[in-house]
């Protein structure tokens, strides 16, 4: 119940913080306000006992009491908003080579083990068409041709994974394009030797997350529920 309440209060956060995201001080803000609020915990009473005697002073002063409650408010969305972006979700496959060679459950148990939770999974052997689709940023290289034919060649693992940091963290569990670059320990440095058969895709970053998430699943493949281990994986002490 907790947890539905906090989901909603994220949501509701998130969709009335929209519109700042496209600031480009929105991240910095978010940790600026996040630092704020741990400061402001527990000084909420005393701002607000603050405020109420301003506001009772005269109407000339409302505008102090607005304001500071405004702030309130603001500080408060930006908390809920560090939260929500616990939620983050990328877009992981396993290529062709890494589902004939057997990789999958190696593959998704590294996720797993991390913590991060599989929201969506699906085996597809995608369409010339759509592999040009998802690869479209690198239509102008002169791999990007081979590299289409290779990822429409056989099936592929499409997941959905969340967590608190999965995209950026997923690459690194990932490791570089290159497996001759990748650390030992990551994915492609402990499971392949080119960067032609590298075995796993990544989402890169936030907006790629989203897109490759539309364009290989519907809304409705994505499965939202708790994980009876979250409270075991997330927490402050
Ligand atoms: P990543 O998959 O790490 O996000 P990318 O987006 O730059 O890397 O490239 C997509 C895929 O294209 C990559 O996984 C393998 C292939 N690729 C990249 N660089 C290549 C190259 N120089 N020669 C052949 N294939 C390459
Ligand atoms: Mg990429």
């Amino acid at each position: 119940m907790s947890s539905l309440i906090y989901r909603s209060a994220s949501r509701a956060a998130r969709s009335a913080l929209s519109a700042s995201r496209a600031s480009p001080f929105f991240f910095e803000g978010r940790a600026v306000a996040a630092a704020a609020t741990t400061a402001f915990r527990g000084k909420f009473s005393s701002l607000s006992s603050f405020y109420e005697k301003a506001n009772s002073k005269s109407a000339s002063q409302g505008w102090i009491a607005g304001a500071l409650s405004l702030l309130q408010v603001s500080y408060m969305l930006q908390d809920q908003e560090a939260h929500a972006a616990e939620l983050e979700r990328t877009f992981i496959a396993i290529k062709p080579d890494g589902v004939q060679r057997g990789l999958i459950a190696e593959i998704v148990s590294r996720f797993e083990r991390k913590g991060y939770k599989l929201v969506a999974i699906k085996l597809v052997v995608p369409s010339k068409e759509f592999a040009q689709k998802h690869y479209h940023d690198l239509k102008e290289r002169p791999f990007f041709n081979g590299l289409c034919d290779f990822l429409s060649s056989g099936p592929v693992l499409a997941m959905v994974w969340e967590g608190e940091g999965v995209i950026k963290y997923g690459r690194k569990l990932i490791g570089a394009t290159d497996p001759q670059k990748s650390e030992p320990g990551t994915i492609r440095g402990d499971l392949a030797v080119v960067v032609g058969r590298n075995i796993i895709h990544g989402s890169d970053g936030p907006e790629t997350a989203k897109d490759e998430i539309s364009l290989w699943f519907e809304p409705t493949d994505l499965v939202s529920y708790t994980s009876n281990a979250e409270k075991w994986i997330y927490g402050v002490n």
